[in-house]
């Protein structure tokens, strides 16, 4: 047997894409917040990442990338189908954020989502040392730490949820609601990005199981299972540092001048996921149009739709929905070589995107429900210089650290609507004290402060050296 890990995180994905080189498979990083902020304890105690490495069918041999051991798991293209793009994103995704669309529920969905998450439980009793932390992330391994409880009492356990904890009247929709509770009740920390979601944990576990609580710290079979917010966030100085460099600049001028150098650039950065709000964007942005109060060329939108969960059907009828509106508009406002609304359905390079943020004078985040919302804060990170403005929907987590951002409630049109027209209309000089505030904020939380916080909470610390940041 390998040599086992005194530190494992456990994630639906790997950190890690598959390149061909002459024909052969490689691997490289992927970016990603997480694996940045992890990478420093990873790479200090030889820690291992337990995920799946993308594509179906056998998985590829355990190996080690810059420092980390990395332990693929694999996954049937029926597991896929049922765990992943099934119970994972067409049940739990939807009922998680508010039900905004209808979640779809499915016996052999569940079914699957127990067998793979033991698969990943299995995974990580196989390669924890004695005694070793695992840190199981998010919604799709939501039973993985009651079942690596069970097999290995020895762990230290953490769970930390990237999306939203609904309140207890939706939660209990859920056809296997109680195992999923117990699922997550295997840990010894669940984290959550806010404060209320903690709190609709708690209550949960004495709505449905009549568990005793005192503060946030559930009593279940003799232990104490501590739930806490602990709000994620970005690699600030790697952003500051991006939106800093030359090229960079050189780039968002490039594009505001490819966009016809308008006066005002309004921007949109999501998955193309329901979730985030974009008809309801363009919907606002139409309006102000058809009422005078904003003009093309003067102002131009670009919406940035990252492709996303395709062949889930919620996401397909999305598609559509938001291309036929980017078409209504641009036929309506836009005029020959210059559209009203570029919409971009494709990913983009960290570069790229920090350009887009940079040639943006209004960032758009109107998310319906959001965990968190990295794209607000990667906005303000970018905008060190001072100016800009974000608009930022009171349903993300964001907002309740982004408090200078203008905020607005997505389900009222008027009010965001008002949201967009204030942030255009503002006095740079209002601009560049919102921004810095939240820019001060961003500083001092990051996305290594969040991992520290959340491992020292866990006692990480009380047995080895606190992680270096
Ligand atoms: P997501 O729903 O994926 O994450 P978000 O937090 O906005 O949402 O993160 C998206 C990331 O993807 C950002 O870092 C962004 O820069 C990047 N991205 C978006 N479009 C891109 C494109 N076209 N090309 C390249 N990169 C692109 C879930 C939860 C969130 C929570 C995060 C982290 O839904 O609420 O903030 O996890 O916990």
């Amino acid at each position: 047997m390998a040599e086992r890990s005194s530190f494992v995180v456990v994630a639906n994905r790997l950190p890690v894409d598959e390149v061909i080189v002459d024909g052969e498979r490689q691997w490289r990083p992927s970016p990603g917040g997480l694996v940045t902020a992890l990478h420093p304890v990873l790479a200090e105690q030889r820690g291992t990442w337990i995920g799946w490495a993308g594509g179906a069918g056998e998985a590829p041999e355990p190996f080690e990338l810059e420092g980390i051991r990395i332990h693929p798991v694999p996954l049937s293209a029926e597991e896929l189908e049922r765990y992943y793009e099934g119970q994972s994103n067409a049940t739990i995704w939807p009922l998680y954020h508010d039900a905004v669309e209808t979640p779809v529920y499915k016996r052999r969905w569940r079914e699957a989502y127990r067998i793979v998450n033991q698969r990943f439980a299995q995974a990580a009793a196989d390669v924890a040392a004695e005694g070793a932390t695992v840190w199981v992330q998010d919604y799709q391994l939501q039973l993985v730490p009651a079942m690596l409880r069970e097999m290995r009492p020895d762990l230290r356990i953490g769970f930390f949820l990237h999306i939203p904890f609904p309140p207890i009247e939706l939660f209990m929709q859920m056809p296997f609601r109680a195992e999923i509770l117990r699922g997550l009740l295997g840990a010894d920390l669940v984290g959550f990005q806010q404060r209320l979601a903690a709190q609709n944990f708690v209550r949960l576990a004495r709505h449905l199981l009549g568990l005793r609580y005192e503060g946030q710290s559930i009593q279940v079979d003799g232990r104490k299972v501590k739930a806490g917010a602990f709000p994620i966030s970005i690699d600030t100085a790697d952003m500051e540092r991006m939106a800093a460099d030359p090229g960079v600049q050189a780039r968002a001028k490039q594009i505001r001048a490819e966009l016809g150098d308008p006066e005002t650039v309004i921007l949109g950065v999501d998955r193309l996921d329901y979730t985030k709000g974009i008809e309801l964007r363009l919907k606002a942005f139409r309006e102000l149009l058809a009422d005078g109060k904003l003009a093309v060329p003067e102002a131009v939108m670009v919406q940035v739709a990252t492709p996303s969960r395709e062949r889930v059907e919620h996401y397909q009828t999305l598609r559509v929905k938001v291309e036929r509106e980017v078409g209504r508009i641009n036929g309506e406002f836009g005029r020959v070589g210059m559209p009203a609304v570029h919409y971009l359905h494709q990913s983009y390079s960290r570069t790229e995107l920090a350009a887009l943020y940079l040639a943006a004078d209004v960032m758009m985040v109107t998310p319906l429900r959001d965990g968190m919302n990295l794209v607000a804060k990667e906005y303000v990170a970018c905008r060190a210089s001072g100016g800009g403005a974000l608009v930022l929907s009171e349903f993300a987590g964001a907002a309740t650290e982004l408090k200078q951002a203008f905020l607005c409630n997505p389900h009222d049109p008027d009010g965001v609507k008002d949201a967009l027209l204030r942030a255009v209309g503002a006095e740079p000089s209002e601009l560049k004290r919102r921004m810095r505030v939240m820019q001060r904020h961003l500083r001092t939380h990051d996305v290594a402060e969040w991992a520290r916080t959340f491992l020292n909470e866990l006692g990480v610390t009380e047995r080895e050296p606190a992680p270096e940041a």
